[in-house]
């Protein structure tokens, strides 16, 4: 770490970008020091999972159907507690919450609107592996009264700011606020995340892929193909490539931002229920659409670019194919025509 400016801490970095902006009022500054605030919590938590009575289920469901665990309930909890009374927000849209989250009357509101996939990688908590917390700001649409769905039913190149929390060997803070992508190690000592990552660029190509590979025989045959292609021995096209997957869509998309690769979750063409894959728009693949794009890769659902995407409901779901520009591009040409090109 040769750059004299690592090491400098979160708050000192967002007060630098603050300053850059005009007419910045702090409130932005202070609402990402709050999800910080959150997000240390949430690590101290993580980090005691399996000592503590918090590890395991809660035996009830979210909205999609799926079993929540205690810890989910508890990270969605603190960030809610920590933002909702701040008065730089006007409402809260979380995975784990069927609708919107108002601000209550008793507190004051501001421009911004918050979306959380507070615990993402939950079935991921009882065998010790990387979980995160992905976070998106919009400015909302309206002056004033009650956030209303069409105000946060928007294309994610809508987003003023996106990052993520990874819960791994160390705690991490990747985030973008459309300029560049910074990323910052918590130093558990001194409780202050610091920055390791200046300016996040991600390779044009990739080595490595990651996909949940047990689907294969439920994927559109353009998918299979594709994915096959990548294990052809073929050295000078840089195959085969690596096949890494944790289950954890932050952890498999870290990797593969700082290394170079494509994560895939495509649709499944015979389940019913997963039509548009399992991943939300909102909550998860536009999050990580912009901070892909900053750092110089892309996102697509095979034909579209992520970020043009406009969600139906709160929690659409969406295929998603994000990492090295290079690799998407060449997916999109199988599912286009073939792979020919
Ligand atoms: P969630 O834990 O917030 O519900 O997110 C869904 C997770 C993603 O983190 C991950 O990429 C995916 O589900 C893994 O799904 P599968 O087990 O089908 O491979
Ligand atoms: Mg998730």
């Amino acid at each position: 770490m040769t750059d004299r400016g690592l090491g400098i801490t979160v708050t000192e970095h967002l007060l630098r970008e603050q300053r850059e902006t005009p007419y910045a009022t702090g409130a932005f500054t202070q609402l990402l020091n709050e999800l910080i605030v959150a997000a240390k919590i949430i690590h101290r938590q993580v980090s005691k999972a399996g000592l503590v009575d918090i590890f395991g289920s809660t035996g009830s469901e979210n909205v999609y159907g799926e079993e929540i665990q205690k810890l989910d309930e508890f990270a969605n909890r603190t960030i809610i507690r920590r933002v909702i009374h701040t008065g730089h927000i006007a409402a809260i849209a979380s995975e784990e919450d069927a609708d919107i989250i108002e601000v209550p009357h008793q507190y004051p509101t501001g421009p911004y609107i918050l979306l959380i996939d507070p615990l993402d990688g939950s079935s991921n908590i009882d065998v010790n592996a990387n979980i995160g917390t992905i976070f998106s700001i919009r400015r909302r649409i309206k002056e004033s009264g009650p956030v209303t769905l069409d105000e946060i039913l928007r294309k994610g190149s809508e987003q003023i700011a996106a990052g993520y929390f990874i819960y791994g060997s160390s705690t991490m803070l990747v985030y973008t606020t459309g300029k560049g992508v910074h990323g910052f190690t918590l130093n558990p000592a001194l409780g202050e995340f610091l920055l390791s990552h200046r300016n996040i660029k991600i390779p044009k190509r990739g080595k490595i892929y990651s996909v949940n590979e047990g689907n294969y025989y439920y994927w559109s045959e353009p998918i299979r193909r594709y994915v096959d292609s990548l294990k052809e021995k073929d050295p000078a096209k840089g195959k085969p490539y690596t096949s890494r997957y944790i289950g954890t869509l932050v952890g498999d998309f870290h990797r593969n931002l700082l290394k170079g690769g494509i994560f895939m979750y495509p649709a499944d063409t015979k389940d019913p229920k997963k039509p548009r894959g399992k991943l939300r728009l909102l909550f998860e693949a536009a999050p990580l659409a912009m901070i892909v794009e900053q750092a110089g890769g892309a996102a697509s659902d095979g034909h579209r670019r992520i970020l043009d995407i406009e969600p139906e409901t709160l929690h659409d779901r969406v295929p998603l194919f994000i990492g090295s520009s290079e690799d998407v591009s060449e997916l999109e040409r199988f599912l286009n025509d073939g792979g020919s090109s």
